[in-house]
């Protein structure tokens, strides 16, 4: 495997940063997860649109222009010569001291691509469908540290996994800080009741997934009536269909919440609907390599 660090491949072995590097000890830092299928990048212009706006945010200064970044994920998938990928991109503050004072990483942001492999649920559950639960953990307030940045900053959702693992299960319900449902550790979540799909509201400390926006896009093009509407756990329980997206996840289908059965306990059949438009819907579109 050749890792990419700021414009020179490594070895597996030998990719390695400073201690001192603010991404570690401060999570100091943004990333994507992006998805190859087929040597075709799935949605790469969105995922670096959405890098480049997490660290304007964060006031990080992306040592690269949108292009050179897109070039440098292209060569980092043609070195590994790998046809279906999962890649991670990472930009942190870069080498500074102990002090978590940015001025003093002096502008040295350290820039990382992997091209990997992911699996994030047993293959199994994508056809039996997963078993969820609410855990205590909400997510993070968008005025403490909004989930739309996608920061390396990830314990509140670590947190949460450790609570759903504890619990027996593979992915937990976070809900927001007035107690509506917000999204699960790293995927965005929908549920279908009566024919429309409903998925909570960008700006109630959800992030605005790439997968979610892709499947409202679907759904629509199946003349699906889709919502972007705060959900209460009720609503979750007594949904028709319930379904997990993310660019890892891809998409999931969820047939049991705190203990309640979804519709009849088997993956729906809008869900199955959407996985298959979404399957191929990845296999013909996305930037070649
Ligand atoms: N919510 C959160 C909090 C995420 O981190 C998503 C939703 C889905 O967004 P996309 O754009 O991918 O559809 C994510 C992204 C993991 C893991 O190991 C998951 C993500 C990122 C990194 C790691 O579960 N998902």
């Amino acid at each position: 495997m050749k890792v990419y660090i700021n414009g020179r491949f490594y070895e597996k072995q030998d990719a390695k940063i400073s201690v001192f590097d603010h991404g570690l000890l401060y999570g100091d830092g943004v990333f994507e997860g992006i998805r190859t299928y087929n040597r075709l990048v799935f949605k790469l212009e969105e995922h670096i649109d959405r890098l480049f706006e997490s660290a304007h945010t964060i006031m990080l200064e992306i040592p690269m222009s949108k292009q050179q970044l897109i070039d440098a994920v292209i060569q980092t998938l043609k070195e590994n010569r790998l046809k279906d990928a999962y890649i991670r991109l990472i930009v942190t503050r870069g080498e500074g001291d102990l002090g978590l004072d940015p001025r003093k990483c002096k502008g040295n942001a350290t820039v990382i691509i992997i091209a990997d492999k992911i699996i994030l649920y047993p293959q199994r559950l994508y056809k039996e469908g997963l078993a969820i639960i609410t855990v205590p953990t909400v997510r993070n307030l968008p005025e403490a540290l909004n989930p739309q940045i996608k920061s390396l900053n990830y314990l509140n959702n670590i947190l949460a996994k450790i609570e759903a693992i504890n619990a027996g299960c593979e992915e937990a319900i976070m809900l927001d800080f007035l107690g509506y449902v917000a999204e699960c550790t790293g995927d965005n979540i929908f549920i279908v009741k009566r024919g429309h799909l409903y998925t909570p509201p960008q700006c109630m400390g959800t992030l605005r997934g790439i997968t979610r926006d892709t499947v409202l896009e679907i759904a629509r093009k199946e003349k699906i009536p889709v919502h972007e509407h705060v959900l209460t756990r009720h609503e979750l329980y007594i949904s028709d269909e319930c379904f997990l997206t993310g660019t890892a996840a891809e998409i999931i289908p969820v047939v049991k919440v705190d203990g309640r059965i979804i519709g009849t306990g088997k993956p729906g059949k809008l869900t199955l609907n959407l996985m298959k438009r979404f399957k191929e819907l990845t296999r013909k579109e996305g930037v070649r390599y």
